[in-house]
């Protein structure tokens, strides 16, 4: 697959997001975004299984500094493999306004761990899905997390709901810090207090390690755009259950969504629905990802 050529049906990100609404207090921070690319610059792994639409820094930026924003944090993608050059190169132009978490392999060393932490990382991702990544092994997967746990970094992970039972140990068993991505991905079809929601839940009350983005109502959501209704009530009980362990972010530019493209100013305007007092927005937006990532 040549590196630039897109997926037909891959959906570009909105060209034209609106201005929220809903101002964001002073030093909110995106914790969930990526950049693409440009593949001319930084091709996309060979390994990976998708091939997205290029997403520029200077795109996120400007999108930044639209939705009232003031730092990113910019996860690294499955497209682009172990190799972190565009993500590196993004944190190099973000005059200290972004960080970053990487993926790296089981190998990578102790001088390149250094490096990136210099560059702003702050983090590694484990992706679960098997759509976007092959399996790793989890002694593997731990022998990273045991690598990078002495430079203070934490470990984002990825999954579907179905697979929490299978990954429990696992994530129980991680040193550091857990984030997971987007809520872990319930079926927001089910009861907000049903068997699979209450699950997820629980890990986080036993695990005071254990974090989640109330992020992608995008992915999420069956009842679909502008609104996202029944994602709202999934968000909002994390939040509030767990005021100082939550993130937020706008996934930008997307990746893999197929449906519809969501406008990035809806997404902000959804924040005072899951997180109805300034308290929570500023815990939210400002105090956790400011913690996680800039102390
Ligand atoms: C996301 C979600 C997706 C993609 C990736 O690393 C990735 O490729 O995370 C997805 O397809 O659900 O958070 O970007």
């Amino acid at each position: 697959m040549p590196a630039s050529t897109m997926d037909k049906d891959w959906l570009s990100f909105h060209p034209a997001p609106s201005k929220p609404r809903f101002t964001p207090p002073p030093g909110a921070v995106d914790a969930h975004c990526h950049v693409f690319g440009p593949a001319a610059e930084f091709p996309f792994a060979p390994e990976r299984k998708y091939t997205p639409c290029d997403a520029s820094k200077d795109q996120l930026f400007a999108l930044r500094d639209l939705l009232g924003f003031e730092r990113n944090v910019i996860v690294q993608a499955t497209c682009h493999g172990n190799d972190n050059r565009a993500l590196l190169d993004a944190l190099a132009h973000s005059n200290g306004r972004a960080r970053g978490v990487a993926s790296v392999a089981a190998d990578v060393g102790n001088a390149e761990l250094r490096r990136l932490h210099e560059a702003g990382v702050r983090g590694v991702r484990f992706n679960f899905l098997r759509r976007l990544a092959d399996f790793t092994p989890r002694e593997v997967l731990m022998s990273i997390a045991e690598r990078i746990a002495p430079l203070g970094w934490h470990v984002v992970v990825y999954f579907e709901a179905e697979d929490l039972p299978e990954l429990w140990d696992f994530f129980t068993r991680l040193p550091t810090i857990v984030v997971v991505d987007h809520m872990g991905r319930p079926d927001v079809s089910r009861p907000v207090d049903g068997p699979q929601f209450e699950r997820f839940v629980r890990l986080l009350r036993e695990h005071p390690n254990i974090w989640s983005k109330v992020s992608c109502p995008e992915r999420l959501s069956l009842s679909g755009p502008p609104t996202y209704d029944d994602v709202v009530p999934f968000a909002r009980r994390l939040v509030e259950s767990f005021p100082d362990r939550v993130l937020w972010g706008t996934d930008w530019p997307h990746p893999n969504l197929k449906s519809h493209m969501p406008d990035d100013g809806t997404l902000v305007d959804m924040i005072p629905r899951i997180a109805p007092t300034a308290q929570l927005q500023r815990q939210l937006l400002v105090d956790n990802p400011m913690r996680l990532y800039w102390s």
